[in-house]
């Protein structure tokens, strides 16, 4: 009864991992030999056709892509992952609205941010344009998906309650894809309870680990003094 997580360092798979450390479930990481910001190596296809992490394999061998739809999964499937001693869901509703939100509108957005001649060229394979003409185009989908993803935080920044995480009091599955977003948009000065929840999840005993293995200078360095890039 052991999960298997597809990841690489420093990508999507640290909602999962958290989710599976602090529930308590059995599962063992899959690291793949690829850095952020990359393509995946042509071989992952065989896992997913879409070439993404993170991958969940359950202990029966099924493949499931996609954070949101893993989250799900995990908190339908076991207990500790929803009402357990560590990961408590509190609204249901917040649950499933703030995670599919954050999945189609900012992960999406950032995706735009490391991978932008995939939004304008009509190269399908995602690689890595070299003309110089494109470089208006690449400059112009980074700051408008750096725009709709910040206006997406905010609309999440105002509905938190203060010191409360996305569902309530407790830790959820719904914080760790929050935080690791958080932690790819950088740290912003009108988003303080999004900047709540991140350290939180960030300092906590447990994942801190896992967050320093993945994203350690998000906290340590580019975290001070960081100005929107739009501003
Ligand atoms: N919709 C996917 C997005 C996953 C995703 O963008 N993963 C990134 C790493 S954080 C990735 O695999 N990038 C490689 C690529 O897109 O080529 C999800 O929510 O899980």
């Amino acid at each position: 009864m052991t999960y298997k997580v597809h990841n690489r360092l420093g990508s999507g798979g640290f909602a999962v991992e958290a989710t599976l450390e602090l529930s308590g479930l059995p599962y063992e990481m899959v690291l793949l030999p690829s850095t952020p910001d990359t393509p995946l190596p042509a071989e992952f296809a065989a896992v997913n056709p879409w070439r993404q992490v993170p991958v969940l394999e359950t202990p029966e061998g099924r493949i499931i892509t996609e954070t949101a739809a893993i989250l799900f999964y995990l908190s339908d499937r076991h207990e500790e992952c929803r009402n357990g001693t560590t990961l408590r869901i509190g609204d249901t509703i917040a649950f499933y609205r703030w995670t599919v939100f954050m999945a189609v509108n900012i992960y999406e957005g950032i995706l735009r941010i490391s991978y932008p001649d995939r939004y304008f060229a009509n190269d399908a394979s995602g690689s890595q344009t070299t003309d110089p003409d494109d470089a208006a185009m690449t400059a112009a989908v980074r700051t408008a998906a750096r725009r709709r993803v910040h206006d997406a935080f905010l609309k999440i920044e105002a509905e938190l309650q203060p010191d409360a995480f996305v569902t309530g009091p407790a830790l959820s599955p719904a914080d760790f894809l929050f935080a690791m977003l958080y932690a790819w948009h950088n740290k912003q000065p009108d988003l303080p309870k999004c900047t709540w929840i991140t350290e939180k999840v960030a300092s906590h005993e447990r994942i801190n680990p896992i967050w320093h293995a993945n994203f350690g200078h998000r906290l340590d360095e580019k975290w001070h003094d960081i100005r929107p890039l739009w501003a």
